[in-house]
């Protein structure tokens, strides 16, 4: 697929989604005890290596979170986001207790968001050591919890693979070669076009380029 309009290059790219394994909870059940609101929105887990272990990052952008989650210094479950053991919403024994390896102490009350005006934003991630794999952590369920008392549990939704999207996009460029930021451009405009929230994953291929000839 090649065309050239004066010096613009037009580019073929493919981007593949599916170098790693990306979970997202998209729909959650929300409880009598969350008084703040109904929690909606999406989080995803991204599965990271650090020093040759797997740990799972967690990034979300929510509302109707718990705006009396303001700092960092709450303890246990308050104001926390888990995976339990459990694959079904319905109460709190189908959820279970927090999921991880029996080989490790229980990982995940370093997990906590901050609320203000409802919404709870994380975008550069909280990672965990659960000492499982992302396929381990497949339909489980993911808990959020409130500040009230121990930790209420608010809001519960399933934790599923993010598709894999193959897709291809045209995009025009000015410049006779690629450059660092023109591949920038390229990719940022084919995670708008296909509508990614990751990009960190994408492999970009130019598999056509053609200046004026
Ligand atoms: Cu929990």
């Amino acid at each position: 697929m090649q065309a050239a309009v004066g010096r613009t290059l037009l580019c073929l790219v493919t981007a593949s989604h599916a170098h790693a394994q990306i979970l997202q909870v998209t729909s959650f059940t929300n409880y009598d005890s969350n008084t703040t609101g109904v929690v909606a929105g999406a989080l995803y887990i991204t599965p990271i290596i650090v020093n040759g272990t797997v740990q799972h990052k967690l990034t979300w952008e929510l509302t109707g979170t718990d705006d009396a989650c303001d700092n960092e210094t709450e303890s246990g479950n308050v104001c926390g986001i888990h995976f339990h053991v459990g694959r079904d919403c319905a109460d709190e024994a189908t959820m279970g207790g927090h999921l991880h390896s029996k080989d490790i102490a229980d990982p995940w009350t370093t997990v906590q968001y901050t609320s203000a005006a409802g919404v709870s934003t994380e975008a550069v991630g909280q990672s965990v050591e659960t000492g499982l794999t992302t396929g381990d952590l497949v339909k489980r369920v993911v808990v959020v919890h409130n500040s009230v008392g121990a930790g209420e549990r608010i809001a519960c939704g399933i934790a599923t693979v993010v598709p894999t999207i193959t897709t291809t996009v045209t995009i025009r460029r000015v410049s006779a070669a690629p450059t660092t930021s023109s591949l920038r451009a390229a990719q940022a405009q084919l995670s708008l076009a296909c509508g990614f929230k990751h990009i960190s994953s994408l492999s970009l291929m130019l598999v056509a380029l053609l200046a004026q000839l």
